[in-house]
């Protein structure tokens, strides 16, 4: 039977490091769901259907992979979906505690799904979506951090409109 798993998180927006997890997780599952919460909560730069379409855009034609959205809580949708596995990215040490937290809390909710963390790619150890944000807030150049598709969305936010 077919495998899935699904990689939650915000993708505000998509970066290198995320796509870096994305393509280690297809090689694991048959099926992998990016799955983006929509919290009406938390200010986000891109809409929820902008960075679903980034996403799209970055990985186009790959097999096995799915781009959704979620509301409530990740263990629900998880069942759902039918999935045995929630993806997680490890970067530096600083992603360890709230790791942590949110995995031992998750299998306290639903004892049929369990964390998997991947290591990511040493080159994108650093990269964050709200470190990207920052720079390119500011006119920094940050190719080679995110996908091509990303990167025309965010040049076009940060370009002010001619007057
Ligand atoms: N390299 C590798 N991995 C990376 C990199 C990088 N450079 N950058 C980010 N990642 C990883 C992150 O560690 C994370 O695993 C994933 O990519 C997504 O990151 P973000 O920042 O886009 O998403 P988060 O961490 O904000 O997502 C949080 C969730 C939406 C998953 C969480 O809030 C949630 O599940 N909410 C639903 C409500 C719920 O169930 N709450 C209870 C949880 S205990």
């Amino acid at each position: 039977t077919e495998k899935t798993a699904i990689y939650p998180g915000s993708f505000d927006p998509l970066t290198n490091g995320h796509l870096d997890i994305i393509q280690r997780a297809l090689r694991l599952f048959d099926n992998v769901i990016v799955a983006i919460l929509h919290n009406p909560n938390k200010k986000a730069l891109f809409s929820v259907e902008e960075r679903m379409a980034m996403i799209r855009e970055s990985l186009p034609n790959q097999k096995g992979l799915k781009v959704d959205a979620f509301d409530g809580l990740l263990v629900d949708y998880a069942k759902q979906k039918e999935a045995v596995a929630v993806i997680r990215g490890m970067r530096a040490i600083s992603d360890f505690e709230n790791e942590f937290q949110m995995a031992l809390m998750n299998r306290r909710l639903n004892r049929d799904v369990q964390t998997i963390f991947l290591m990511t790619g040493l080159r994108w150890i650093f990269t964050s979506s709200s470190i990207i944000k920052e720079v390119a807030t500011f006119g920094g150049d940050i190719t080679g951090m995110v996908p091509g598709p990303v990167k025309q969305q965010m040049t076009k936010k940060f370009t002010p409109a001619e007057s």
